[in-house]
């Protein structure tokens, strides 16, 4: 039986930034060149792509981590480093991607073969050469990329297949699966033989479509019978249903009341009563059987209620029910997208608050993305560095915001590992 995988949880990460680099143009006789420290390259983004002849996440059950590569440290001459390369990621169509950390939809991939970007690279740092001025003219500094985050995301199928097959268990569901398909599905002469749904691809001369063979339901399926829910879940990702009927009746039922027994399920469970279905009466090689046709016939005459005859066994009738399944797909809108977070595809998961401050004993503490982002770029054994951090401050509101507090001269002031004093 094939394993079939519609949740699965991942890492990703882009890529950081490449450092800034230091660095002083020297050439013979000339002792102090200027500064001309590279910038460094920008880190690989993760990108998302719809592959439409993937239709599981089985991958993903072997390979969790992706990390994008990093940008490179600039060079001399104000060479600026290498991006890291995107990691592009193949999913099948219908992938929702969703943050553990807030649970949110990140994005949700419809489109084949459209890139979407989920995690941003960091930016490279500046190299020294762009932090000379007539004051400072030879600065030893230069500021490190943005180091980017391990994201936690889980990744789900939304769309199993195109069409699904559904009825009662033993009607020949997967043996369908099977004469339709290159899908091996396990068929037995007993209920519940199939337990996950198993995925095989119909060609219908040039094209084709994703069929499911979804196990057996059983009345009060929609209240959980016989994992009815599960099961019924699996329904609700399919865009056009084969309801399958043992018109030979011959395990003693009667497949007109077989029928109704499923439809009234499929009704109770959301929209699955609205979803387009056709009605396959299977096992027509058997006794029985074309009475029983006559009799579904004439019950559903006058209703717009779709029948074809087949028999898995001798593999006969499939063919214009196939294509009258290609014919309804062309028509039939995608399985509805789920809502999105705003700005889905600029996910900055880091942005709130640029900072906070607040008093902690005697000391002001100062917190924030943006102090966080601060502290990562300035070299605290540096002079220079220091003064760029006390001017940054100030223009980011930071100095405004302590005195807002109370702050006076010589009180402590905490960021991250550093405490200093403050002065107005
Ligand atoms: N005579 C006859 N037997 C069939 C036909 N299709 C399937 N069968 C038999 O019916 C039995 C059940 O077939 P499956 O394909 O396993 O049925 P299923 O609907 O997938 O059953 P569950 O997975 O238990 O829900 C098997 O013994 C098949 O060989 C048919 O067209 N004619
Ligand atoms: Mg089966």
């Amino acid at each position: 039986m094939s394993s079939f995988v519609d949740i699965v949880r991942i890492k990703l990460k882009a890529g950081n930034g490449g450092d800034g680099k230091v660095n002083f143009h020297r050439e013979k006789f000339v002792q102090a060149g200027g500064p001309d420290g590279g910038d460094g390259g920008k880190g690989g983004d993760i990108v998302l792509i719809a592959d439409p002849g993937m239709h599981t996440l089985l991958d993903f059950r072997f390979n969790r981590k992706f990390f994008a590569e990093p940008g490179q440290m600039g060079g001399p001459g104000r060479s600026n480093g290498k991006s890291g390369q995107d990691l592009i990621i193949k999913v099948p169509m219908g992938t929702l991607v969703r943050d553990m950390n807030s649970g949110k939809v990140i994005a949700d991939i419809q489109e084949p073969g459209v890139p979407r970007v989920v995690l941003h690279g960091g930016r490279g740092g500046w190299g020294n050469s762009h932090f000379a001025n007539s004051v400072r003219q030879a600065p030893n500094f230069a500021k490190p990329g943005v180091r980017t985050e391990v994201f936690d995301v889980q990744l789900e199928l939304k769309t199993i297949a195109d069409v699904g097959l559904v009825g009662f268990p033993n009607v020949g569901k997967s043996t369908i699966l099977s004469v339709l398909t290159a899908a091996k599905p396990k068929i037995a002469n007993y209920h519940f033989t199939t337990l996950l749904p198993n995925l095989g691809v119909v060609k219908v001369r040039s094209d084709g479509f994703v069929l499911a063979d979804i196990p057996g339901l059983i009345e009060g399926a929609s209240e959980g019978a016989g994992l009815g829910h599960e099961f019924l879940r699996h329904v609700e990702r399919t865009r056009l249903l084969l309801h399958v009927l043992d018109i030979s009746g011959c395990e003693g039922r009667d497949p007109l009341e077989d029928l109704d027994i499923i439809n009234r399920e499929l009704a109770k469970y959301r929209e699955l009563g609205k979803k387009p279905q056709i009605i396959v009466c299977n096992k027509m090689d058997m006794e029985g059987a074309e009475e029983n046709l006559e009799r579904l016939r004439d019950k559903l005459q006058g209703s717009d209620a779709l029948i074809y005859p087949v028999s898995a066994l001798t593999v006969q009738g499939f063919a214009p029910l196939m294509d009258k399944c290609m014919e309804m797909l062309r028509m039939l809108p995608p399985v509805e997208s789920f809502e999105e977070v705003e700005g889905a595809d600029e996910f900055r998961p880091n942005e709130g608050e640029p900072f906070t401050v607040r008093r902690e004993n005697e000391a002001y503490v100062v917190e924030g993305p943006a102090v966080d982002g601060l502290m990562m770029r300035i070299n605290m054994d540096d002079a220079e560095s220091m003064a760029y951090f006390e001017r940054t401050l100030r223009r980011m509101g930071v100095i405004d915001a302590l005195r807002g507090k109370g702050a006076t001269d010589g009180d402590t002031v905490r960021m991250g590992e550093v405490e200093f004093e403050f002065i107005n």
